[in-house]
């Protein structure tokens, strides 16, 4: 029998590595967009024909819930979220409403419609925030740092809830920062590998960024997909952190990108804007996923410098196809 498998999300950059993944492994993908006046879903163009697109919004129970019902997939992977951590301070209301309580949305749906189907829910090391533990792993205490850390802390906990309240299987997959040529380009790695590739085609002369001390556990977008598929192939329903153990600045980032491009130092390109600079921020992250690794046999492929390579090399391709 087929399995049906249902992304909320699926126009993100995660959803469309997990789609690839899925119909990889013979599933029937249903991912479930917002309703826009235009069509925008570039990231999951070349995948229709294979995949089933159903129209339906986190923010409306009843939507949910027909969606589900109509679909009837064994698994659920909710990855739909306003997931932009600057915006949360902006939209900290939406920021709640859909990341937050759209969770609570979806488990209620799963509940009353069929309790055996699997659900995903993707949470986030912002929950760790101002970190209490060096590196951080599953019991971790929380201490989100924005309006959206906030948020998925919400979601974090009333995946468990769920789980311990109606036996539902469902898990929280607490992923570090994951990238890729696909990532919404006002993150900081698309930013910077957009930003540099720009400079490279003659299109720009200058990069402007905020705090570039940060440190992050930066992974592969498609690698971390599979993680998400083997919390629900696991026996048990259980909660995961997903990282690389390996942590860098994003001056790093910086610098590595602008010598794959061969545009030597960074410093005479590079403006520090206040603009981009958070109220809160997290200074530093770094995971531990000996947990996913030990029981899903979990391990990350790309490497960081691989990782800059791929996303610098994607933006230099694209932008110079488009000025030839
Ligand atoms: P993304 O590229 O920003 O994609 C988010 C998805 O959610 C898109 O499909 C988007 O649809 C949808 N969405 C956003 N706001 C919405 C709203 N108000 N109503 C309905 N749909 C909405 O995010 P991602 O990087 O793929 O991340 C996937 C999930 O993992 C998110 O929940 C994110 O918070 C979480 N996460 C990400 C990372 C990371 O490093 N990437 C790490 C930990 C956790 P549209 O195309 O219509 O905007
Ligand atoms: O920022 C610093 C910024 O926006 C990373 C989301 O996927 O991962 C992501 O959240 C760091 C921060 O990602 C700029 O201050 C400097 O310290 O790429 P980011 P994020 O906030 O870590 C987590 C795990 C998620 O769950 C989120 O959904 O980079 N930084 N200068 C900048 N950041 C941005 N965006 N732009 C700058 O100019």
């Amino acid at each position: 029998m087929q399995k049906t498998a249902l992304i909320t999300g699926i126009t993100g950059q995660d959803g469309s590595y997990l789609a690839e993944f899925l119909l990889d492994h013979g599933y029937r993908v249903v991912g479930m967009t917002r309703r826009t006046s235009t069509e925008v879903h570039e990231r999951i163009e070349h995948l229709f024909g294979k995949i089933e697109i159903i129209s339906g919004d986190l923010l409306d129970q009843s939507s949910m819930q027909a969606i589900v019902a109509e679909v009837r997939p064994v698994e659920i992977y909710n990855l739909a979220a306003q997931s932009f951590v600057p915006a949360s301070w902006t939209q900290p209301v939406l920021t709640g409403e859909f990341t937050a309580l759209g969770v609570t949305r979806l488990l209620e749906a799963v509940r009353h419609v069929d309790a055996s189907i699997r659900v995903y829910q993707a949470s986030s090391s912002e929950m760790f925030g101002k970190v209490t533990e060096v590196p951080q792993r599953e019991s971790t205490p929380f201490y989100p740092r924005s309006p959206y850390g906030v948020a998925k802390v919400y979601g974090h906990w009333i995946t468990v809830n769920y789980r311990e309240s109606y036996d539902l299987f469902a898990c929280s997959g607490i992923l570090f920062n994951h990238e890729s040529p696909r990532r919404g380009k006002e993150f900081v790695t698309r930013k910077i590998s957009d930003g540099v590739a720009r400079i490279k085609c003659g299109l720009a002369t200058e990069l402007r960024l905020g705090n570039l001390e940060a440190q992050r556990d930066w992974g592969f977008a498609g690698d971390y997909v599979e993680a998400m598929w083997l919390m629900l192939q696991a026996e048990r329903p259980d909660d995961y952190v997903i990282a690389t153990g390996r942590t860098h600045s994003v001056r790093d980032f910086v610098r590595i990108a602008f010598e794959v491009a061969g545009l030597g130092a960074y410093e005479p390109y590079v403006t520090i804007d206040p603009r981009f600079v958070r109220p809160a921020e997290v200074d530093m992250l770094i995971g531990d996923a000996a947990k996913a690794r030990e029981r899903l046999q979990w391990t990350p492929k790309v490497s960081f410098e691989e990782l800059v390579e791929m996303m610098v090399r994607a933006d230099v391709d694209r932008l110079g196809a488009h000025a030839r």
